[in-house]
């Protein structure tokens, strides 16, 4: 499977986000995806390539300019505000709740940066647009690869993307990889694609976006939402809207659950993959389901992720797969490869590929 690889994702590099009343160290820190890259040349699981530049445009089939357009310029801004701010990271400390005006652009960074946003874990820095439009060319680029006829590729990024909607960032992300893969592949000709979403936390931002749309169906097994990040969506409830109805499906799991009863979570989801007839599909691949995650709570042991990998090639889908959380640093590589190996030797020569 071939690897496209951030080589820009050390330009964001957060220092502290917000939890319980005190700034903490960040733990969405770079060594993430080196141990990942590292343990991919380890096992030798395919080449390492750099992402192909894709047109600014592209991002705006999944953003609001207004929201790109704030990103971009996010940093200098920030700096504006006072020069002192150039040594510390931006954090939003305000945001419109019900009733509020989201309209109207406030010319104030501080009010612009809440309207954004929706935690204040998430720190942007000087390198963050930069890094995370990187990231969006290696989504770009591993779905480019499954549209011309690849079984699978792997867009190993950070920061991550799922919690990022349309016009707003959060939970680590601000650019979302996943829903523009998904995209690009429509666009590349896939009639219809599933993403199908493993991170431990709900992946609110890819729900967002595709909320109402019947051509992307999404779905989610994570955290309940009642007791875990990020709280506010990702209810069994929510089946999508409109001509989207019946194209989102949520599969929320106890804090505390293993593998066996994720396993048939998983079991569930690919069943509606299968019933949604998606061409190809877009799997978020967090590992914070890990048994030692600190920030998540699910039991998964390494050994489950190769049979992880194993159920969703039998799903027998062209599948981009996108990094998103896990924050167990250590044992991150060995945990992602093992999906990706776990795929790998699961897929057959036939099938599974897009002729488009
Ligand atoms: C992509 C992704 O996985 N984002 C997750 C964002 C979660 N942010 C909130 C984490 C709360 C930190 N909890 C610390 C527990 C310390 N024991
Ligand atoms: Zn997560």
């Amino acid at each position: 499977m071939i690897t496209f690889y951030n080589h820009l994702h050390t330009l964001h590099q957060g220092k502290l986000e917000m939890f319980r009343g005190q700034l903490v160290p960040c733990f969405e820190v770079p060594e993430r995806v080196e141990h990942v890259l590292a343990e991919i040349e380890r096992r030798q699981l395919g080449p390492v390539r750099q992402p192909t530049v894709f047109d600014d445009r592209v991002l705006q089939a999944i953003h609001t300019p207004r929201y790109l357009d704030f990103l971009a310029h996010a940093w200098i801004e920030w700096v504006a505000l006072d020069p002192a701010n150039a040594a510390r990271d931006a954090l939003p400390s305000l945001w419109p709740v019900r009733g509020f005006r989201c309209d109207v652009l406030p010319a104030n960074f501080s009010a612009r940066m809440g309207l954004f946003s929706f935690d204040a874990g998430t720190p942007l820095m000087a390198g963050t647009w930069k890094a995370a439009r990187s990231g969006a060319d290696c989504a770009l680029s591993a779905a480019q690869l499954v549209a011309s006829g690849a079984r699978a590729a792997f867009a190993l990024t950070r920061p991550p993307g799922h919690h990022a909607g349309p016009d707003f960032f959060g939970g680590y992300c601000f650019l979302n990889h996943a829903a523009l893969a998904a995209q690009h592949l429509r666009d590349q000709g896939a009639a219809r694609v599933a993403v199908l979403d493993i991170d431990y936390h709900h992946g609110n931002g890819t729900q967002a976006i595709f909320y109402s749309r019947p051509d992307v169906l999404f779905t989610s097994i994570h955290g309940d939402p009642h007791t875990e990040y990020p709280f506010y969506l990702g209810y069994a409830d929510e089946c999508g809207t409109g001509a989207g109805l019946g194209c989102n499906c949520n599969l929320p799991l106890a804090r505390g659950t293993g593998f066996a009863v994720w396993r048939e979570a998983l079991r569930q989801a690919l069943q509606g993959v299968a019933r949604f007839k998606a061409d190809a599909l877009v799997v978020s691949l967090g590992l914070d389901t890990f048994d030692g995650d600190p920030v998540a709570g699910f039991k998964l042991q390494s050994d489950d992720y190769l049979r992880v990998g194993a159920d969703i090639a039998a799903a027998g889908l062209a599948t981009v797969f996108v990094f998103e959380g896990g924050y167990a640093v250590a044992e991150l590589g060995v945990n992602a490869v093992n999906v990706l190996a776990g795929f790998e030797q699961q897929s057959g020569q036939a099938g599974g590929r897009l002729r488009l």
